[in-house]
């Protein structure tokens, strides 16, 4: 008994602070640090002085003042003098600042420089939103248990606009959403101000993000919100960004001169239609004198555009720079074009963009997909990337995890971005990679841009899962400085979320550094893609529908008869690898050449093809099915192990899912190999158990909710066929 309550009482030591938290307070949760760690770490951070009195100095302060009390476990006094071990935070306009000498120039216009100066640590900026990034930055170092002695930092975002697109739709309703519907209750505005605002802000602003498109392009709440109604609450959303350096950007709908303006045409080159978009643009800069801008999804899976009336894409979005450059505003356009044709699909968006390239205006930004085709676990980069030059070239990325387990799979992101990121082009040379088109550098582009369709809505911990909120966090991350390693956002991710305590960092950081290789094994290995149900992108398609007609995804996407499997987008094929610079073209043309985690997608191979790490194709694919669940097996086992280091109901809401995603694993392994065995008439290889199921079972795979209704914002309790 006695033992017990001392095993007891040391499980609550080890646990620290591992109270219940339901992760609302993401990763700006300031928990009190260890005594010796402030003692040794933390000195000149007595008190806070904050230079000037703008909403931004004083949201700086504020964020201060609130993590630094909760981190050393005292109230941090505001001080209006400067003494020995004061924070002085603020831009060179304060004398107190300027005479310091500080590198500025390296800061930029939204960077800092965090510096030690004598028993001072100075926190600035050239502009006080710089110096709130500053402030964010230096309580991430607290939170991270960094040294912070004598700090002599300077940093400034590498891309220019770091945006989260919100597919929100004004009934609320999430496009793709799995953490409840949205969090801007647009009943309410613009008369209440739901404090969740400022607190998504304050989590923005703590990465370094300076825009927000609050509503989804796709559908017509792209055209509701350009009434001077909802305008009038983007207006009051605005309001509470602004302090926090984010401007707040529109989703537009290219038939909106006629649905909200009653025209008879949308036509981009009609005098009337031109007319409208600059008297609405002039309209809204009257009421968010800074906002962003416009984003547009035209003549894509049935959005109008610009070629219903026989013109072009850099006549539609050239129509709305116009309106918006005497305000400063920017189109982004997005590259994203899908319109069902013969010709591969993959091949749309370069085909249609190439020929505009150097035809937008200054003010436009192309904002293409990171791959071909559709936020995959898997896909090369889209030769978009590299491919226009004379345009500047945003990139989207997808934070909600729409094809990869929605909310319930543990899947840490970072990993697929920075290999997008790091990806040649070779479009001027080796070392031409992805992330130098995205910033800008490459081409030397006025407009850079990033952004991530985002994962947020009412769901108390924000993304539906406590480990989703890590991809918010590393979107950001990687928005500010996209040469950021993904290991390091997991270490600083898990510091701030969870603990420092390396015996709990270490195993997880381990465990999300591996989880997206992972669900690339159980979903769709070797370079296949698109293998999920057609109708909700969570599970394996179920193949045959009730009608008996093959789902068309897998089939479509993975090509596999009795002879061998894969897409060929070589030149006996599709050619879609001519739409890559040539060094690239050649690597991707040959099979032996293309690395084995895109082999499928440029390549139709026989199921006999030797692989180089061994085996034959099919032997190595049954592999790759079975490897991906044992990995989320062990995961399982390790996040077990971490008991004592987390809280219970985080702790909880994470085992739940993570024995969700084994069992999904399971089917996506069961079904898929199932499938592959149907068409190729192949033997399992040796010790691989056959699949638990017939082909037919999971054709009764459903999800509880109709595909397309607003259901789709709901998580999937299970995929299951029991
Ligand atoms: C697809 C989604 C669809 C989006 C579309 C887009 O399934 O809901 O509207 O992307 O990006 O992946 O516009």
């Amino acid at each position: 008994m006695k033992r017990a309550i001392l095993a007891a009482v040391a499980l609550a030591a080890v646990a620290g602070a591992a109270k219940a938290e339901d992760g609302y307070d993401l990763w700006l949760r300031y928990r009190p640090l260890e005594k010796a760690v402030i003692a040794r770490d933390v000195p000149y951070a007595s008190a806070i002085m904050a230079q000037g009195a703008s909403p931004t100095i004083l949201a700086a302060r504020e964020e201060l003042q609130r993590g630094l009390s909760g981190l050393l476990g005292k109230r941090v006094p505001l001080a209006t003098a400067l003494k020995s071990g004061t924070i002085l935070i603020g831009t060179p306009k304060d004398l107190a600042i300027a005479k310091l000498a500080l590198p500025l120039e390296k800061a930029g216009a939204e960077g800092y420089v965090i510096k030690t100066v004598g028993r001072t640590t100075v926190i600035a900026g050239n502009s006080d939103v710089g110096a709130l990034h500053g402030a964010f930055a230096y309580l991430r170092l607290v939170q991270t248990r960094g040294m912070l002695n004598s700090l002599d930092i300077v940093s400034a975002p590498k891309i220019g606009l770091r945006m989260l697109n919100h597919w929100d739709n004004v009934d609320r309703t999430l496009e793709r959403g799995y953490s409840g519907i949205s969090i801007f209750n647009w009943w309410e505005l613009p008369g209440h101000l739901d404090p969740q605002y400022k607190d998504y802000a304050r989590a923005n602003a703590s990465l370094g993000l300076n825009g927000t498109v609050l509503t989804n392009p796709s559908g017509v709440s792209a055209a509701t919100s350009l009434e001077t109604a909802w305008i009038k609450k983007a207006a009051a959303l605005a309001g509470v960004m602004r302090p926090y350096g984010i401007k707040v950007y529109l989703s537009v709908r290219f038939s909106a001169p006629m649905e909200v303006g009653g025209l008879k045409t949308a036509d981009p080159l009609d005098p009337q239609v031109r007319q409208w978009w600059k008297d609405k643009a002039d309209e809204i800069y009257t009421l968010i004198p800074d906002f962003g801008g416009f984003l547009v999804k035209a003549n894509s899976e049935g959005q109008p555009g610009p070629q219903d009336y026989g013109r072009s894409h850099a006549d539609g979005a050239n129509m709305m720079a116009e309106a918006l450059a005497p305000h400063h505003g920017i189109v982004l356009w997005r590259a994203f074009v899908y319109s069902p044709s013969p010709e591969d699909r993959v091949k749309q968006s370069y085909n249609e963009f190439k020929p505009l390239d150097g035809k937008f205006l200054p003010n436009v930004i192309v904002q293409s997909k990171n791959g071909p085709l559709d936020f995959q676990p898997r896909e090369p980069f889209s030769p978009v990337f590299g491919g226009l030059p004379n345009t500047s070239t945003g990139m989207e990325f997808q934070i909600t995890k729409e094809y990869l387990g929605f909310e319930i799979h543990l899947v840490y992101l970072a990993p697929l971005w920075q290999e997008v990121l790091r990806s040649d082009t070779f479009a001027k040379g080796e070392g031409s990679t992805v992330a130098r088109v995205v910033d800008g550098s490459l081409f030397q582009r006025p407009l850079s841009s990033i952004a991530g369709a985002s994962n947020i809505g009412t769901a108390r911990n924000w993304s539906g899962s406590i480990f989703d909120q890590a991809n918010w966090y590393a979107f950001g991350r990687l928005a500010w400085d996209p040469d950021l390693d993904s290991k390091t956002i997991a270490e600083e991710w898990l510091k701030q979320t969870f603990t420092a305590d390396p015996k709990f960092v270490e195993p997880v950081t381990e465990m999300m550094l591996g989880s997206r290789e992972t669900a690339v094994d159980y979903m769709t290995p070797l370079g296949l893609a698109h293998q999920m149900a057609t109708s909700h992108h969570y599970g394996p398609g179920p193949w045959v529908d009730d009608a008996g007609r093959p789902d068309w995804n897998p089939v479509y996407y993975a090509r596999a008869d009795e002879n061998g499997i894969g897409v060929d987008r070589t030149a006996t094929g599709a050619n879609a690898v001519s739409q890559y610079a040539a060094p690239v073209a050649k690597a991707f043309s040959d099979p032996k050449a293309t690395p084995e985690n895109l082999l499928l997608w440029f390549h139709h191979l026989p199921w006999s093809y030797a692989m180089p790490s061994g085996g034959n194709l099919w032997e190595s694919l049954v592999h790759h099915y079975a490897h991906g669940v044992n990995k989320v097996a062990e995961m399982q086992t390790r996040w077990q192990a971490m008991k004592p280091f987390v809280d219970a109901e985080r702790f909880q809401i994470t085992a739940d899912f993570l024995a969700m995603q084994k069992e999904n694993a399971e089917l996506w392994r069961d079904g898929s190999i199932a499938y592959f065995q149907s068409v190729s008439h192949l033997p399992l290889p040796d010790g691989v158990p056959a699949p638990a199921h017939p082909l037919s079972f999971y054709k009764s795979l459903k999800l509880p909710f109709a595909p397309g209704s607003p259901g789709r914002t709901a998580s999937p309790f299970a995929l299951t066929g029991k």
